[in-house]
């Protein structure tokens, strides 16, 4: 056995980080298609832009939602509506196979009848990040968070419950699902400035779903 195969189970396998925080390395590497071409048709109906945030800044990291809320801001605020403002229709209906792959990624990780009712769709491009922040728009925290990586790669910051406690940094590559709950569900987290590249599938861009219980 060589060093690739000693190494290959962290390809693929259950990755704890954390009270409640696990990567399932390549979990939905069979999906990846179906779910770029869902994300396409998502952003059909939603399209994705930069949003300002409440200090007035604007959002290097491109965002649209599916399901029955959309997370939002703007200079009034971070918050889920229903109602997609930049349309003003309910946002796309959570696709099927998104649903069923949060739920199986949630069961694996220890949280059954996971129920979200947002997924957030994040587009990168080179350049793009996210800051240090933490999640917690949400009615419930008892629920986890499920997100899925599509497309070029990323280095992910995992902190603590503290803004000031060090982040420890994790590579994101296409088809990892990682799932957030217990204690780690309100630690703070971001994404590191995206590097340039192409990906065979997406192109220019890193994709993020998180699938999010609101309310
Ligand atoms: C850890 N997205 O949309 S996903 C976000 O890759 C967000 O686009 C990142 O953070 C992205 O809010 C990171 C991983 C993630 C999501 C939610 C978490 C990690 C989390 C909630 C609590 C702790
Ligand atoms: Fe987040």
């Amino acid at each position: 056995m060589g060093t690739g195969d000693l190494f290959a189970e962290f390809d693929q396998g259950i990755m704890p980080l954390a009270e409640g925080g696990v990567i399932l390395r390549g979990f939905a590497l069979d999906e990846v298609t179906g779910l770029f071409a869902d994300i396409l048709d998502i952003a059909s109906r939603s399209p994705f832009r930069h949003m300002t945030t409440p200090g007035g800044y604007r959002m290097s990291v491109a965002i649209t939602n599916c399901g029955d809320y959309g997370w939002i801001t703007d200079r009034r605020g971070y918050r889920y509506e229903a109602i997609d403002p930049a349309t003003s229709k309910s946002w796309p209906a959570m696709p099927s196979s998104f649903l069923a792959l949060a739920q199986r990624a949630a069961d694996m990780a220890g949280f059954p009848d996971f129920w979200p009712t947002c997924c957030l769709v994040n587009r990168y491009e080179p350049g793009a990040k996210l800051s240090l922040h933490q999640d917690k728009d949400e009615a419930d925290f008892a629920a986890p968070i499920v997100s899925v990586s599509l497309g070029l790669p990323a280095t992910f910051l995992f902190g603590g419950a503290r803004r000031n406690d060090k982040a420890r940094r994790f590579p994101l590559n296409s088809g990892d699902v990682a799932v957030w709950g217990g204690a780690s569900r309100l630690h703070f987290h971001g994404v590191d400035t995206l590097a340039g590249g192409t990906d065979s599938l997406t192109g220019p861009y890193r994709f993020n779903l998180t699938f999010r219980k609101v309310r």
